[in-house]
C-alpha cells in the first residue's frame, strides 16, 4: 500500500492526477471550511440498490454480478419506509452538523433525478421519488448541511474507465470511452450543484481504482474547477488516501484517525486543511444483513472525541435498510451520542486540537482560554500534562464544576484526579493563560 501511495503521490506531481491549478479559495469557501471544521460530527449514508442484497456496497464486483442482471434490482426498489424528515431529525438530535449522502456509489446507480441516465431512482424504480431532493429540502429546513458523495468509479456504465475493480460485471471492453464518461460526470455534478440548493461538499471516491495505471488522468482539475465555479463555497473533498491535491478544501481519512494507520488507508501526510475521518458504525458501509457488530456508544464517543483531539471531524457511517428505515441499532447509538453531545458538546464543537498531543490516556481539545482534557484510561490517580508556555488558572471537572487540585511548574501541570472510571470520557476543564 505504501508503495502505491508513493507512486500515486509522484504521479500527481507529474500531472497524472491533474488538480485544479492556480486555485485560490473564495472568501465564502474559507468561511465554509471553518464552519465545516467547527461542526466536528457528520453522518455518512451509504444507500443504493446494493441495500436490497444485504451484502454491503461492494457485492456487485465481489460476486462478479452481471450488469444486465444487477440493474434489474431497480425495478424492485421500493423503500416504503423512507422518510427524510425522520432521518434528518435523528441526525440532528444526535448532534450531527452535516450529512454526506451517496448520490451514486460504485454500482453506478444514481439516487437522484438525472437527465444523464435513465438508471436513476426516479425513472428506474417504482418508488419514483428523488430521495436526494427530499433530503436536501429537509436538511435545509432543519439547518443541517448536506454533502454529496460521488463515485469516480462506475461498475455499471459501459463507457466508464476500467480500473482494478468492476472488471467482472460483463461490460464489453470496446465500449469503454473515458471522454464520454467525463462528460457524463460533469453533467451530473452540474445537476447536483444546481438542483438541490446549497451543497456543503462534493466527496469524491475512487481515484485509487487506477493505482495500477500510472498514465490515467482523472481530470480532477476540471471537476474541481466546475464545482468551485458553480458553488464557490462548496468544499471539494477527495478520499484518495493521499496528501491533498491543489483544489481540495478538506482532507479525508478512512477508518483511522489522522496520524494512525491500522487499516492501511491513512498513511498520508496530515495537511493544514480541515480534516475528516470516516468510520463505520458496524463493519460495512452499505447495509449488510449479517453484520450486527455495532460499536458501543462509549467507543463511538471516544472516536469522536479522539478525532476532535486531533483537529478532525468524525463522519460516522450508517447503511440504511432496503425498506428505507435506519437500522434500530444505529438509531439507538445516534440517540446516545446525541445525549452525550448535549451534555458535553461544548468540549468538541468549535474546538481545535488541544496543547497536549493524543496520548494512551486520551486527548485534549481547546477553544481560546479553555482546554478540555478528555481522559478515557487514566493510568494513575494523578495525570501530568506537559503544558509548556501555558499557565493553568483553574481546573474543574466539566460534569459538575467541582475543583480539581493541581500543581504546576514550567514543564506543565499535575492534576490530582483521584479515581477515574476506565472507558468513559472524564473531562477536566482547564482555564489557561499564555505564560
Ligand atoms: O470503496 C469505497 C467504500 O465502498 C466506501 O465508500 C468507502 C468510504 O470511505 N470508500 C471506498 C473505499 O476507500
Amino acid at each position: 500500500m505504501k508503495r502505491i501511495t508513493t507512486l500515486l503521490a509522484a504521479l500527481c506531481c507529474l500531472g497524472g492526477l491533474s488538480a485544479q491549478t492556480g486555485y485560490r479559495p473564495a472568501p465564502e469557501n474559507l468561511a465554509a471550511r471553518q464552519q465545516f471544521a467547527d461542526g466536528r460530527f457528520g453522518i455518512f449514508l451509504h444507500w443504493g440498490l446494493y441495500a436490497m442484497l444485504g451484502q454491503g456496497e461492494w457485492h456487485m464486483t465481489n460476486a462478479n454480478l452481471h450488469y444486465r442482471e444487477y440493474e434489474k434490482l431497480a425495478a424492485g426498489f421500493y423503500p416504503a419506509r423512507f422518510d427524510a424528515r425522520e432521518w434528518v431529525t435523528a441526525f440532528r438530535e444526535a448532534g450531527a452538523r452535516y450529512i454526506c449522502f451517496t448520490t451514486r456509489h460504485h454500482e453506478g446507480f444514481s439516487m437522484f433525478r438525472t437527465a444523464q441516465s435513465p438508471y436513476n431512482i426516479v425513472e428506474a424504480t417504482p418508488f419514483a421519488r428523488d430521495v436526494v431532493k427530499e433530503l436536501a429540502d429537509e436538511c435545509h429546513r432543519q439547518g443541517i448541511r448536506l454533502h454529496f458523495y460521488y463515485s469516480l468509479i462506475d461498475w455499471w456504465r459501459e463507457d466508464a474507465p476500467r480500473g482494478r475493480t468492476g472488471l467482472g460485471t460483463g461490460r464489453p471492453a470496446e465500449k469503454e470511452d473515458a471522454d464520454a464518461y467525463f462528460d457524463f460526470m460533469k453533467a451530473q455534478l452540474t445537476e447536483l450543484l444546481t438542483q438541490y440548493g446549497e451543497v456543503g461538499a462534493i466527496w469524491f471516491d475512487g481515484v485509487w481504482d487506477q493505482d495500477r495505471n500510472p498514465s490515467f488522468d482523472w481530470r480532477l482539475g476540471e471537476l474541481y474547477a466546475l464545482i468551485h465555479k458553480l458553488q464557490p463555497a462548496c468544499l471539494v473533498i477527495n478520499n484518495h488516501h493521499l496528501a491533498p491535491f491543489e483544489g481540495e478544501d478538506a482532507q479525508a481519512f478512512e477508518r483511522d484517525l489522522p496520524g494512525e494507520n491500522t487499516a492501511g488507508l491513512s498513511g498520508q501526510e496530515i495537511s493544514r486543511l480541515p480534516l475528516e475521518t470516516c468510520e463505520t458504525m458496524n463493519g460495512m458501509w452499505g447495509y449488510r444483513i449479517a453484520d450486527q457488530n455495532y460499536k458501543s456508544t462509549e467507543r463511538l464517543v471516544r472516536y469522536l472525541v479522539g478525532a476532535a483531539g486531533r483537529g478532525a471531524n468524525l463522519l460516522l457511517n450508517i447503511g440504511p435498510q432496503p425498506d428505507g428505515a435506519l437500522p434500530a441499532a444505529a438509531l439507538e447509538r445516534l440517540a446516545a451520542v446525541g445525549e452525550w453531545l448535549r451534555a458535553n458538546g461544548e468540549t468538541v464543537y468549535g474546538t481545535e486540537a488541544g496543547p497536549v498531543e493524543p496520548r494512551p490516556w486520551g486527548v485534549t481539545t481547546r477553544r481560546s482560554d479553555r482546554v478540555w482534557v478528555h481522559i478515557f484510561n487514566c493510568p494513575d490517580k494523578e495525570l501530568f500534562l506537559p503544558l509548556e508556555g501555558l499557565r493553568v488558572k483553574q481546573a474543574v471537572r466539566f460534569a459538575d464544576r467541582s475543583k480539581v487540585s493541581f500543581a504546576q511548574d514550567d514543564a506543565g501541570v499535575l492534576l490530582r484526579l483521584g479515581e477515574v472510571p476506565a472507558g468513559a470520557d472524564t473531562i477536566v476543564e482547564l482555564t489557561v493563560a499564555e505564560r
